[in-house]
């Protein structure tokens, strides 16, 4: 068969090669210029986030909920063994000409500039990113593969043109070999360096140095302290206010935690305005700064779940900037965007209620917003689910109306409104420990902001509700320690817990998963009486 077409052919490996470092030449030159332009354009995380927003919702939202710090790691060697595969193959098919993998490597630095595009935050000149990969790995294509065949055909000719090598595959003698292999070297050097300096360049607008120079952030009026009895910290509950490196995090913000610098954040309110009105982070910082106790929930939490904290947040009530923008009649949705392009639709009577203090937040516990936490600046509004209140690193709110425009979640089935149901979590005794006989100690929280808790009940092993003693009230907004003592004889049991808000409704029995608008049901726990 190869007798009809005998021209120079390149071993498995050595093409195989020839497509693997193209790839890494492309995603380094990418990543290289993705760093002087703008971090986010560079394909690797741009393909990324594009791999995030086409996996359907339920995973994502779970991987976001359950993986942690894996999340990144998953995604990124997601992407890895999808170009691995694409190189390969590349490599594969232009074992005798150059020109089918160099039309594959095209095609997919084109698929990673339609990513690049597809990314609504990335400025348009980060299309130059993807751009520069693409012509970087057809360009380092053609040379491999040109060294090979060369070297290739200076060892096939003394051979007669129809040998059993060439369909086993060309094999390079030891001179060409090297001259191959120095260069592959040189070529996986080079993207060493270019993807380092891409990683250097874009670390150059981190944020940390700007969140330092903001320093103390004082509230004209701060929260009221936190009394002495608003936690049982010591039976086994979390303190009441969450130390900022404990708070929960939840974000689409997998691959690149946004880094926008406190003098460069801008926040536009507009649309059914009156004036369109822009805001400085100095404008915000030096109005009067407010400070409130808020629990924060996440709709993905499951019952039981660790998604909920609770912080002292300083900043200005949000109230206040939509009411000098002047919200025209008719706006029902505030639609606000991250600097990531993450979007959030809240009730605007939500947000304007002046009970429920919605809070534009640029300080946490004392110090700037952390990084991963919003800074500079972050919408914070109590008794809503995250997902539909609390967007980070704010930088446009928009006020329009539900029917015409749809934020991330809802474009993937979440729901609409979402008030965070009334919940409650055991923590103490923890699940499957074995605690001394006699008295147990069962304590946990419990919460229903904007509402507040009137009564937490426990029960043992299907026994009677038994009524569990409540920590101090430090506000509506804000989660409720509770604990109770019960006389539990050695063997397993099993401890279920249901809270009762101000307005007389009690948790619902039944478990409900959180998509679209939150879970319901109550929490319970197996432990052992020694
Ligand atoms: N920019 C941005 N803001 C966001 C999100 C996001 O993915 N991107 N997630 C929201 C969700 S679902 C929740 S529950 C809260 C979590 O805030 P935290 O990470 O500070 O606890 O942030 C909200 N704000
Ligand atoms: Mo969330």
């Amino acid at each position: 068969m190869d007798t009809v077409d005998a021209g120079p052919r390149l071993g498995r490996l050595v093409a195989a090669l020839v497509g693997v470092l193209s790839v890494l030449a492309a995603v380094a030159v990418g990543h290289l210029v993705g760093g002087l332009i703008d971090p986010t354009a560079s394909p690797v995380i741009a393909v990324g986030n594009s791999v995030r927003d086409l996996t359907p919702p339920s995973v994502t939202e779970w991987a976001i909920a359950n993986l942690g710090d894996a999340k990144k790691a998953l995604v990124f060697a997601g992407v890895g063994v999808m170009l691995l595969v694409v190189g390969v193959v590349a490599g594969l098919l232009s074992r005798r000409r150059p020109w089918p993998g160099m039309a594959l490597a095209a095609a997919v630095g084109l698929a990673g500039l339609l990513s690049v595009l597809d990314q609504p935050s990335v400025p348009a000149a980060g299309a130059l990113a993807p751009a520069a990969g693409l012509v970087a790995g057809v360009a380092v294509f053609y040379w491999l593969h040109t060294t090979a065949t060369r070297t290739r055909t200076a060892a096939a000719t003394p051979v007669t043109t129809v040998t059993p090598v060439d369909t086993a595959g060309g094999r390079l003698d030891a001179t060409s070999r090297r001259r191959f292999l120095w260069t592959s070297a040189g070529v996986v050097v080079g993207a060493g360096a270019a993807g380092g300096a891409g990683e250097l360049l874009a670390g150059r607008n981190d944020a940390t140095a700007s969140r330092a120079a903001v320093g103390e952030l004082v509230p004209r009026s701060p929260a009221p302290p936190i009394p002495s009895g608003a936690d049982f910290a010591a039976e086994g509950t979390p303190r009441f206010l969450t130390a900022n490196r404990d708070f929960y995090r939840v974000d689409t913000a997998l691959l690149s935690v946004p880094q926008v610098r406190a003098e460069d954040w801008l926040l536009r309110i507009h649309g059914m305005v009156e004036d369109t009105r822009t805001f400085t982070f100095n404008d915000i910082r030096r109005r009067p700064l407010v400070e409130r106790t808020i629990t924060m929930t996440c709709v993905s939490n499951e019952v039981g779940g660790p998604y909920v904290s609770t912080a002292n947040f300083v900043g200005v009530p949000l109230r206040d900037l939509l009411r000098e923008a002047g919200v025209r009649s008719g706006s029902d949705q505030l639609f606000s965007t991250s600097v990531d392009g993450w979007t959030a639709g809240t009730p605007v009577d939500a947000a304007m209620d002046p009970t429920r203090g919605a809070l534009l937040a640029i300080g946490m516990n004392g110090e700037p917003l952390p990084v991963e936490h919003g800074f500079p600046a972050r919408m914070v509004i109590p008794g809503l689910y995250g997902f539909v209140s609390a967007t980070k690193w704010v930088v446009d709110m928009e006020l329009t109306t539900f029917d015409a425009k749809e934020a991330y979640w809802r474009k993937r089935d979440w729901g609409v409104k979402a008030p965070i149901r009334t919940q409650s979590r055991i923590d103490a005794p923890r699940a499957f420990a074995t605690v001394a006989r006699g008295k147990v100690t069962i304590a946990g929280i419990s919460w229903a902001q904007t509402i507040g808790i009137a009564k937490v009940e426990v029960r043992v092993d299907g026994g009677p509700w038994q009524t569990a003693e409540l920590a101090t009230e430090v506000n509506s907004q804000t989660w409720r320690m509770w604990r109770t003592d019960v006389g539990l004889g050695p063997g397993t049991h099993r401890a279920e817990v249901r809270a009762t808000d101000r307005r007389g409704s009690t948790q619902p029995q039944d478990r409900i998963p959180p998509i679209p608008d939150g879970a319901t049901g109550w929490h319970s726990t197996t432990f052992t009486v020694r």
